[in-house]
């Protein structure tokens, strides 16, 4: 039986895709890709600290091929971009196929009149659950702010604090939605760390915070990659009596087997993988269930095609999703990982940093925060747009992300 074909099957042509490079408040790349039929999608491209090589990846590399492809064909323009580059993985690779994939998508459910949560499967879930980042300069400046992300309806919140001794320790920077990592230095800034000043310091921060904010608070700690395998085992150890939701990045990833060691040791649950681009990156931490998290996001990790595959092989085995979101990914992806959360089964929390007010003006969306989480709209796509005249006020500005040394001057995991 032959009929006419739906408006929404009509082949949408890509007929221009270019990147968009600004800095409101801190750096963001962005593509757009536009159809003949007029239906744009856009698509967050940001490499925290390496943003041009990503633009020029797009721009020298993938725009060229796009010209005159059908938007709808979402998986082959995927395949092609991965296979058909013959240099698989890494992440300037992965950050600009995910772009293009976060576009088409936007530009499949704008076609289709649909919210991309519905293309995915519709709803399984009413919010997500978001968790904020509560930094102090020590444990009771931590202990106050942790208060004030309760005041403002969090459920769940991440604590960090500086600890004695141990001079710009990572995550304490300055306040909400500013820059917190990166400096306006011509070379990265050097900062110091001790693992044994930090292992002292850690397990009393959350006591003081369970006795301060009792048990039903949600609390989670990143360890940004600082600690051996057994350190982290003997921290996770430390951490049990105060029932953390998670602890993350405890030791680098590459070698995924190292992590047995510290499941061995600990009950506390394992997150990992915002700086993971593809399956393969987390393929035994999840098939052997070394961790309960797996923390890829939409913009690092081949975008929603690729992320979905990540979370159902995840799914196989009770791992939980816990997207990335700091502030250095776009609202463009926080949009596309809030679809993806009211979608994905085995979903478990997404990080939340509110964006300077400069960003959302650049980049309007219909996300909304409510009594702990994050609510999509029904704007048909992924629901975030750029402003791009506005965009063209804030030229891009290069910033570095700092490395660690040692006390001894030996370079560090940052
Ligand atoms: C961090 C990030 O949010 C997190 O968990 O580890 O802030 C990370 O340092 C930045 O996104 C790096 O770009
Ligand atoms: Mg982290």
């Amino acid at each position: 039986m032959t009929g006419p074909t739906p408006a929404s099957c009509i082949p949408l042509i890509i007929r221009d895709a270019r990147v968009i490079v600004t800095c409101p408040g801190r750096n963001f790349v962005t593509l757009k890709i536009e159809t003949d039929q007029g239906v744009y999608g856009i698509g967050d491209a940001t490499l925290n600290g390496r943003e041009l090589s990503v633009a020029s990846y797009l721009t020298d590399h993938v725009v060229p091929v796009l010209i005159g492809r059908d938007a709808h064909r979402i998986e082959d323009i995927w395949q092609y971009l991965y296979r058909g580059a013959y240099w698989r993985r890494g992440p300037v690779t992965m950050t600009a196929i995910a772009a293009v994939d976060t576009a088409l998508w936007d530009i499949k459910g704008k076609a289709a009149g649909l919210p991309l949560y519905q293309l995915l499967g519709g709803r399984s879930r009413e919010g997500v659950l978001v968790y904020g980042h509560a930094n102090g300069a020590d444990i009771e400046h931590t202990v106050e702010t942790v208060g004030r992300y309760r005041e403002a309806g969090y459920r769940a919140i991440r604590a960090q604090s500086g600890v004695p001794g141990v001079k710009g320790a990572y995550g304490v920077g300055s306040g909400a939605g500013k820059i917190y990592e990166p400096a306006d230095t011509a070379l990265p800034q050097e900062t110091l760390w001790s693992t044994p000043a930090y292992l002292r310091h850690a397990p009393k921060l959350f006591e003081a915070i369970r006795v301060a904010h009792g048990e039903e608070i949600e609390l989670l700690h990143d360890v940004h990659h600082r600690l051996t395998p057994i350190e982290a085992a003997r921290l996770g150890k430390a951490l049990e009596e105060y029932r953390l939701f998670w602890m993350e990045d405890a030791t680098p990833a590459e070698n995924q087997e190292a992590f047995r060691l510290i499941r061995q040791h600990t009950t506390t649950p394992l997150a990992v993988g915002e700086i993971f681009n593809s399956i393969h990156d987390c393929r035994t931490l999840i098939q052997e269930q070394l961790i309960d998290f797996i923390r890829t996001t939409v913009v690092h990790a081949g975008g929603i095609t690729h992320l979905r595959r990540i979370a159902d092989l995840a799914g196989l085995y009770q791992v939980r999703t816990g997207s990335h979101g700091a502030t250095d990914l776009s609202p463009v992806c926080m949009g596309a990982a809030l679809h993806f959360d009211t979608w994905v089964p085995n979903f478990g929390i997404q990080e939340y940093m509110a964006h300077a007010p400069e960003t959302d003006e650049v980049f309007p969306h219909d996300y909304r925060f409510e009594d702990g989480y994050l609510k999509v709209g029904d704007t048909p796509g992924h629901g975030v747009d750029i402003d791009e005249s506005l965009a063209t006020k804030y030229p891009y500005n290069p910033k570095q992300l700092p490395v660690a040394r040692l006390e001894d001057g030996t370079l560090w995991n940052w």
